[in-house]
């Protein structure tokens, strides 16, 4: 998923690296000329010297003149490639490098700034379902998001994952509003063997989840995930219809799921869910259909949310718990 923008920081490296030793050799020719002209004595000295080389802030910022676009088209928003900029103008400019360890110094330093970029505030999911069970409660996790953002699918592999900790879970039937998403999430509690509460087409969603509580409550069920419908932040009546959920049913976690590919307005919707609701977690889907990568470093650096997953595909097992050195690792 990380190939494309892996080609581009790869290429950020070599850039600098090459404009760094070209000037460079310029001007060591010009030193050790000017050297043995005055004092041949010294030369051998000078050209010691020279063999440690500095990195300028004019090169940084010539290299990234010229990789913006492409940063761009991986998805990677402005404002993590002027974060990256000045730290590496912070960490590079001024520093005498070995020229044999020269491209090892910049990857280390991009490595070292993207590290900082993706590495988001942690939730500990189990802890949030023991604290909710000490108080004699379930878990309420609510999912929310844009139209077919994968909040059912994701909502069903989360569910999968909970049982694999050996915790129970139900499913609270939230999206009323679009045709066949209560099939939709039937057939993934009978997949599962996961009980779901559910009213008609049409009911209000803050009920039947305030029921699907009620009933963990009374079977001492560990975790209710609630599923909502797609809307998008200027729906005035779904935004309004998701505050009531929340304001009803007081959600532990509220998450919200976003599509990978939908770029870098995965950057707009949060700040409008998160406006209006408030947003507790994310989870990135479909990384395994968008291969550029950016977009998964955006999130995490602009919104500065927890990432609790990442979908890679269709399938229940194909969640992946959000770790930021394995995505540092596959980049660089
Ligand atoms: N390849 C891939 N497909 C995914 C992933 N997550 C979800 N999908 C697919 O995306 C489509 C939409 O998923 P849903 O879970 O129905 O999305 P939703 O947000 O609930 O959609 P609405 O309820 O209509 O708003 C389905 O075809 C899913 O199989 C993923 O990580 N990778
Ligand atoms: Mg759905």
């Amino acid at each position: 998923m990380f190939d494309f923008l892996k080609k581009k920081l790869n290429s950020v490296v070599s850039k600098i690296a090459e404009k760094v030793k070209g000037k460079e050799k310029v001007e060591r020719e010009k030193k050790i000329k000017e050297t043995r002209e005055k004092k041949p004595s010294f030369a051998e000295k000078i050209i010691k010297k020279i063999t440690e080389i500095e990195i300028t802030e004019k090169t940084l910022d010539e290299v990234f003149e010229e990789m913006e676009i492409e940063l761009l088209q991986a998805d990677v928003a402005v404002e993590v490639i002027e974060k990256i900029k000045a730290d590496m103008k912070k960490n590079l400019v001024g520093k005498n490098i070995k020229k044999s360890k020269l491209e090892q110094e910049i990857r280390e330093s991009l490595r070292k700034t993207l590290y900082d970029a993706v590495n988001t505030p942690k939730i500990d999911l189990e802890e949030i379902v023991k604290n909710a069970k000490k108080n004699g409660k379930p878990a309420l996790l609510v999912f929310l998001g844009f139209n077919g953002a994968g909040k059912t699918t994701t909502l069903a592999k989360v569910a999968n994952w909970f049982l694999s900790k050996k915790y129970t879970c139900v499913f609270a039937a939230g999206d009323s509003f679009r045709a066949a998403s209560i099939e939709q999430l039937e057939e993934h509690a009978n997949k599962l063997k996961i009980n779901i509460i559910k009213h008609q087409y049409g009911a209000d969603p803050a009920a039947v989840i305030f029921d699907a509580v009620k009933h963990a409550q009374a079977k001492n069920i560990d975790v209710v995930l609630a599923d909502t419908a797609g809307r998008a932040h200027t729906n005035k009546n779904l935004m309004d219809q998701l505050e009531k959920i929340v304001r009803v049913n007081k959600p532990d976690l509220k998450i919200l799921v976003l599509d990978s590919m939908t770029g870098n307005d995965i950057i707009n919707q949060c700040r409008m869910f998160d406006q209006s609701v408030g947003v507790d977690a994310i989870i990135l889907t479909k990384n395994d259909v968008s291969n550029k990568g950016g977009s998964i470093i955006s999130a995490a650096y602009v919104l500065k949310k927890p990432i609790l997953f990442l979908g890679n595909g269709q399938e229940y097992k194909d969640l992946e718990e959000y770790r930021p050195e394995k995505i540092v690792n596959n980049l660089i």
